[in-house]
């Protein structure tokens, strides 16, 4: 049965990182990574089969979706149709609840919210397993966007990725904390992460190899510091993870460099907090912008030292939070 339906997806944020893949039209990664499910930061999203139209037709924050978007939106729908066994297109409309350009990517949040909608909208009854797998075809983060708490997607080893999904590992009351966004005001368009990764990928950073083997052990001391809720253990893993990212995307020819003046300058003043007490640690994705675990009892601190910094535009406040789900029409 054909109806229309409406899912919510929230963003996450990766304590160790995806960047590198096996295979660049599946999303499949050279590596399994771990994330934090964001609570209300994410994308809402209505899907309507609708026999009347000749295409599939998206709007995302009232603009029409640009050609680029469209194509993984139609790959993530065409799966889909074949599974229900129809043809019919539909017609999408999106809001991201993610301010647009605050360094928080909205890709994850909005192909988990159009696997879970269109998924329902088409008939179809997918799994968490199903639907990560679904997601992740329109954008590797999603595969973490479908469960919420503390997720890891692992990275699998068959062709067709059949193995390469994502499942929850801790939920979000097993260690409520505090996320905060430190936003870099920052006027350069940036090389996207899907084409940074195809970049990195093609083998020209000497580091590239060995990230990809750190990757796989951080991951086991990641998923022990948080099992254990030991934010020195959490912050020496998560902090190094990033940090090695960002080198191997350095050295890089030509090079990847994401980071403005305010960054760094977060990077010591987070490492400072620390230093003084405060139990945080920072991540950085592919931007400027650089976001802070923290315990609850110390994050309005840490938040007022962080909007303190020149070059910062404002400091966004979530929490951990739990994942995709259906909700009543909205958009
Ligand atoms: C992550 N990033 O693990 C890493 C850290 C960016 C840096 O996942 O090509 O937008 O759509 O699979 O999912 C961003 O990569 O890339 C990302 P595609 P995606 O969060």
């Amino acid at each position: 049965m054909l109806q229309r339906a409406t899912a919510f997806a929230p963003s996450n944020i990766a304590l160790t990182k995806y960047w590198g893949k096996r295979d660049h039209t599946l999303n499949l990664p050279l590596a399994p990574s771990l994330s934090v499910t964001l609570s209300d930061l994410g994308t809402l999203t209505v899907v309507a089969p609708n026999p009347d139209l000749d295409d599939d037709v998206m709007m995302v924050d009232d603009q029409e979706l640009d050609p680029a978007g469209m194509t993984k939106v139609r790959r993530v729908l065409n799966i889909i149709r074949q599974r229900a066994g129809t043809q019919v297109k539909a017609g999408l409309r999106s809001v991201n609840t993610v301010p647009t350009a605050r360094g928080l990517a909205s890709s994850a949040s909005a192909f988990a919210a159009l696997a879970l909608a269109a998924s329902k909208a088409y008939g179809l009854d997918l799994d968490e397993r199903e639907l990560s797998i679904l997601a992740r075809t329109g954008s590797g983060s999603a595969a973490r966007s479908v469960a919420g708490g503390y997720v890891l997607w692992h990275g699998g080893t068959t062709a067709d990725g059949s193995d390469s999904y994502a499942e929850r590992v801790f939920d979000a009351e097993h260690w409520p904390l505090k996320i905060l966004v430190a936003v870099v005001a920052d006027q350069k368009k940036k090389v996207s992460s899907t084409l940074g990764m195809k970049m990195n990928s093609a083998g020209t950073s000497p580091l590239f190899d060995a990230w990809i083997g750190q990757c796989q052990r951080d991951v086991v001391t990641c998923q022990k510091a948080l099992q254990d809720k030991n934010m020195r253990a959490l912050a020496e893993v998560v902090e190094g993870n990033a940090l090695a990212m960002h080198a191997t995307m350095m050295s890089n020819r030509p090079p990847l460099l994401y980071w403005q003046a305010p960054t760094v300058a977060l990077i010591h003043a987070v490492q400072r907090l620390r230093s003084e007490g405060a139990e945080c640690c920072f991540t950085i994705d592919a931007g400027s912008s650089v976001v802070v675990l923290c315990e609850p009892q110390d994050a309005r601190a840490v938040a007022d030292e962080l909007a303190a910094v020149a070059g910062i535009e404002e400091v966004l406040q979530t929490h951990v939070g739990s994942g995709a789900r259906l909700v009543g029409d909205a958009v």
